[in-house]
């Protein structure tokens, strides 16, 4: 867990999560990764040997990631996309069923603690459940 590693520091980085945006499409997702103009250029690795890619990532001049997206199941396309603000993980989307659409959003408070995750069960796109952590006592 590198990212746990990088202190905060001050940035002032062009670069915003749009962590309001419920973004669906995987391949938008994909895009908007591709987009991202600042630091240093994708690292693709290949964790399998299958010669696919499973795994990019962005990072700024300082070396802090700025998104990360996974091919979890090795089919050639992303499922999961990790997006960090001054190199620490705030949001995390899934799409856990690998039909191009996302399905999970995860919420991420101090590069840690789950603070609230929405899940699209039945994968129309709607979310179908939400749960948010330590409001309920
Ligand atoms: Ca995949
Ligand atoms: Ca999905
Ligand atoms: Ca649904």
């Amino acid at each position: 867990m590198r990212w746990l590693l990088l202190a905060v520091m001050i940035a002032s980085l062009g670069f915003q999560a749009a962590a309001d945006e419920r973004e669906l499409d995987v391949k938008k997702l994909v895009d908007s990764f591709n987009a991202i103009e600042e630091g240093l250029p994708n690292e693709p690795y290949d964790s399998n040997g299958d010669g696919k890619v499973d795994l990019l990532e962005k990072q700024d001049e300082d070396g802090k990631k700025i998104m990360e997206m996974i091919d979890f199941n090795h089919d050639g396309l992303m499922d999961d996309f990790y997006y960090f603000t001054d190199g620490i993980i705030t949001l995390r989307k899934i799409d856990s069923n690998f039909d191009k659409k996302i399905d999970v959003w995860v919420y991420i408070k101090e590069g840690k603690y789950i603070e609230k995750y929405e899940r699209d069960l039945d994968y129309d796109g709607n979310v179908d459940q939400v749960k948010v952590f330590g409001e309920e006592e």
